[in-house]
């Protein structure tokens, strides 16, 4: 294992953490993410995650991508929530309703590190305190983010957090996979396969409606593993509405419960989390930004976003509410197979 550091711009640090099969994750402690992961297939070293090459291109163009995500990932309708019978107001950033924890949060932070490595994973601990009434959120929060990467492959991401005010948390990783290696591909030939049989429907404005639907008959049936371009080539309502899939899935118990694998069957990614669903997003993104002096494709890019669904307090998805000085834990890992 091997663990190397450089400047990446505004006062930003990459580091690159190396297994002992050539894997390279590179991440930064601005957002807490990740920027590149580079695999060794037969077809030449692949970096199979979106990303830009410095820290400025993050804050030009998009500050979410492989972020970390807090503290509520998705939105919150209106920007209202009620803790404990007291009601609360976060900054709305996006058709009114609160986006991703509000403007300028966890992704755009510069967060203290800690790498740490032995024979067999190396790691890096990003840790950030989230101040009582940042963007309208109850608490002081301390967040603790890890990324480790195993001689197995694995990168694996631990969240650990703890508030003096009981409040919401709910963090995810915003990576966005593309197994070609190549950002002008769309992510419609790879294989997609999803233990999960029911979805959140969302409406115009990507909030869930509250509705849960069977995937059984709907272009969402990922459960036997099919091509993502399933859901672009139709006309089914809910692809048209978000053109695409930006849809929370429920997870059924499995392991792993996703399977991606690339159009050239080269690389498989292999999902495992404890958290109850899973948000995929196609990158639907207008306008497209340029990456690595290409323009980004159009579906270039699909997240794994594992949290508890959008939409959690008004129909019950799950709780989200964070007791005072009570322990969060959760973790999701990536394992990587190459050929
Ligand atoms: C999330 O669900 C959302 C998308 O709607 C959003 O555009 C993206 O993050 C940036 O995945």
């Amino acid at each position: 294992m091997n663990i190397t550091e450089k400047e990446f711009g505004q006062g930003a640090v990459l580091y690159r953490l190396e297994n002992d099969n050539g894997y390279k994750l590179d991440v930064t402690n601005l957002g807490a993410r990740i920027v590149a992961f580079y695999v060794p297939t037969r077809n030449g070293i692949k970096n199979i995650v979106l990303g830009f090459d410095s820290a400025e291109e993050y804050l030009q163009k998009d500050t979410y991508i492989g972020a970390t995500i807090g503290r509520v990932a998705g939105r919150i309708k209106d920007g209202n929530f009620v803790i404990e019978g007291k009601p609360y107001h976060t900054t709305q950033n996006e058709k009114g309703n609160t986006l991703h924890g509000g403007p300028n949060n966890f992704e755009t932070k510069l967060w203290l590190a800690e790498t740490k490595q032995n024979l067999h994973e190396a790691n890096v601990t990003f840790t950030y305190t989230s101040l009582d009434d940042e963007q309208g959120f109850p608490g002081n929060l301390d967040v603790k983010v890890t990324y480790t990467l195993t001689n197995d492959n694995v990168w694996q991401v631990e969240y650990e957090a703890k508030s003096d005010i009981a409040t919401l948390f709910n963090p995810t990783n915003h990576v966005y996979f593309n197994l070609t290696g190549d950002v002008t591909q769309n992510v419609g030939e790879h294989t997609l396969q999803l233990a999960s049989e029911k979805f959140a429907v969302v409406d115009a404005d990507t909030l869930a409606t509250g509705e849960v639907r069977s995937v059984a008959g709907t272009p969402f049936d990922f459960r036997r593993g099919e091509k993502v371009a399933q859901v672009f080539d139709t006309d089914y309502e809910q692809n048209t509405l978000v053109g695409g899939l930006d849809h929370p899935f429920f997870l059924e118990k499995a392991e792993p419960q996703a399977v991606l694998v690339s159009p050239a069957e080269d690389i498989k990614v292999e999902l495992l989390t404890d958290e109850p669903s899973v948000v995929i997003f196609t990158a639907q993104f207008d306008p497209l930004p340029e990456m690595h002096g290409q323009k980004l494709a159009y579906h270039g890019g699909l997240t794994l976003e594992t949290q508890v669904s959008p939409g959690a307090l008004e129909h019950g998805f799950g709780d989200i509410i964070l007791p005072a000085h009570k322990t969060f834990k959760s973790q999701t890992s990536f394992k990587v197979t190459t050929h």
